[in-house]
């Protein structure tokens, strides 16, 4: 029986970068998660008997919040839904299952990166038959229906027992727990030359993944231990916690310490990798070289050919504006195209589809392909592996070669973490208003060449989306990007992005602070952050 429940709309329920974030105790209140799921299903149009995909990162809620979702797609008239066991589906994985299943689309429950458990955060996002995030059209709708929902409906049911794999029913819908891993897995043989890779392993080569407790570990198991024979030990952290151990799931070198640790000691694994909350960023490195993503994005497009699924080479490489200019350079040697989009992997899936990029990535630890339409960090780990297994180099000589060939962009995020609010935006107001009268000025011996707030306008659809970013670019070719998350949930984060560009190897081996120390210092003058936040240095430096 369908339950119709009146309820009133909670104030915020906007979408931000990738979904809907908040901490837990938001999500816990009661017709908190109710009220935007109907909001979802009210924007959407003909789904009546279609297929729905749900999945999490296993975080704290993630089972409630599924349940919940279950039973308002039955009562919303879905035909079957598709939820991976133990409510589990990695970011990938969900947008792999939608496609290959043609489901109508698919909600995942994550808060990727951020920090989980009890007091941590819960997220929720929608993903559209292309197995992509919804673009933006989409999630206004669904924040426009948030604000005047008066009611919602919800099947009365039991609980779906999410541990028994095959199929239950809710009402009439049917819903089939599937093996979150099978199908992702099979993707994967047949996009990388898995014989290779054994071969690799087989031959001594070593490696170490952190799943950081969260929702790779049981993909990394499966595919990099028991199917590619890297040796039982090197998954770290694999086993996915509610609270991801109490640390953030996020792969950068400030939370993936004691994997870079390990790389960075002379008996170090050949390569190290780690994963994100929901399993779609990665960080690589090597014995003694952490790469940057966006060298390894310009890395993987550069030897993508040496994967099967890539043997024809690239149509196009996509990116995030303030992601590096590395990956322009390989596309302009290989005479295809490089985009540049807004922050957030919505932006890359009307390329992806329309066959204009093969590879996308983002400065945030993203990397991914036409495989499928969310970035994925096991993906970027295979491909390394194929890389490696073909090449028979270390990761610092591919990087070191590269370089020589592309010169090198030297690269740094400083993020601003839980900044007041009001203090970041009007930081941000003040820049926007100096865009003009920035060009020509001579900042610590750079001159500006000239200063915008990026906007991107989609080749495929025509939508515009303004306010992406301040750029300030000099004449020496280094550039300042600042923008404000769209991620986090309490308070403000300022990302300041910084890259310069050195074409002399005799220069390549410069620590990246030292070597962007003075455009630091300009980045951080020019809007006087200290002043204005109050903070002297940055709460993370990636
Ligand atoms: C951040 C990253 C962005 C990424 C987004 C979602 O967004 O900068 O590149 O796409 O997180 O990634 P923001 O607005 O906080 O800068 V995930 O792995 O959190 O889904
Ligand atoms: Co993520």
């Amino acid at each position: 029986m369908i339950r119709v429940v009146a309820t009133t709309p909670f104030e915020g329920q906007k979408p931000g970068t990738s979904g809907l974030r908040k901490k837990v105790t938001v999500f816990q209140q009661p017709h908190y998660i109710e009220n935007f799921v109907q909001g979802l299903f009210d924007s959407l149009d003909a789904f009546e008997g279609e297929t729905l995909v749900i999945g999490g990162d296993g975080r704290y809620y993630n089972r409630e919040a599924i349940q919940i979702v279950i039973k308002m797609a039955a009562a919303a008239g879905f035909g079957r839904v598709l939820v991976g066991k133990g409510g589990i589906l990695s970011t990938p994985a969900a947008s792999c299952v939608i496609r290959k299943h043609e489901a109508f689309g698919g909600i995942i429950l994550s808060a990727s990166h951020n920090p989980g458990g009890e007091h941590g955060d819960f997220g929720i996002k929608y993903n559209i038959g292309n197995g992509g995030p919804a673009p933006e059209h989409v999630t206004d709708a669904i924040f426009e229906r948030t604000k005047t929902i008066r009611e919602y409906r919800i099947m009365e049911a039991d609980d779906v027992d999410l541990d028994a794999l095959g199929i239950a029913r809710v009402g009439d819908m049917v819903v089939d727990v599937i093996d979150p891993v099978e199908d992702y897995a099979e993707l994967m043989g047949e996009l990388f030359d898995f014989d290779a890779i054994r071969d690799l392993f087989a031959s001594g080569f070593t490696m170490r993944f952190d799943a950081m407790s969260a929702v790779t570990g049981p993909y990394a198991r499966a595919i990099l231990e028991d199917s590619l024979g890297a040796r039982p030990g090197t998954v770290m952290h694999g086993e996915p916690l509610p609270d991801f151990g109490g640390h953030h799931p996020d792969p950068n070198l400030v939370h993936a310490k004691e994997l870079n640790d390990l790389l960075m000691s002379d008996d170090g694994p050949d390569l190290g990798a780690a994963s994100d909350g929901d399993g779609d960023r990665n960080m690589i490195i090597g014995r003694g070289r952490f790469v940057t993503p966006s060298d390894s994005l310009a890395i993987i497009a550069a030897n993508a050919h040496l994967a099967p699924g890539y043997k024809d080479g690239i149509a196009g490489i996509a990116r995030s504006m303030p992601t590096s200019g590395a990956a322009d350079r390989v596309a302009e040697k290989l005479g295809v195209k490089c985009y540049e989009t807004p922050t957030g992997w919505k932006f890359f899936g009307n390329l992806l589809d329309a066959g204009l990029a093969t590879v996308c990535g983002e400065e945030s630890f993203g990397t991914g392909s036409n495989h499928v339409r969310e970035k994925d960090g096991l993906w970027a780990v295979l491909m390394w592996l194929n890389i490696l297994a073909v090449r028979r180099q270390s990761v610092a000589e591919i990087v070191a070669e590269h370089w020589e060939t592309y010169g090198r962009n030297y690269y740094t995020r400083h993020d601003y973490e839980e900044v007041d609010s009001a203090a970041a935006d009007a930081l941000m107001a003040d820049l926007r208003a100096r865009l003009d009268t920035l060009p020509g000025t001579v900042i610590n011996g750079l001159t500006v060449e000239r200063a915008d707030d990026f906007s991107y306008h989609d080749p495929i659809d025509g939508s515009v989306t303004t306010k992406q970013g301040i750029r300030v670019f000099f004449t020496d070719g280094s550039r300042l990007v600042y923008r404000l998350s769209g991620t986090g949930t309490a308070g403000a984060t300022l990302r300041l992005y910084l890259e310069r560009y050195e074409a002399d190897p005799i220069r390549h081996d410069l620590d990246t602070q030292d070597a962007l120390a003075g455009l630091v210092q300009i980045a951080r003058d020019l809007p006087d952050i200290e002043g204005r936040t109050g903070r002297s240095a940055p709460t993370v430096i990636t």
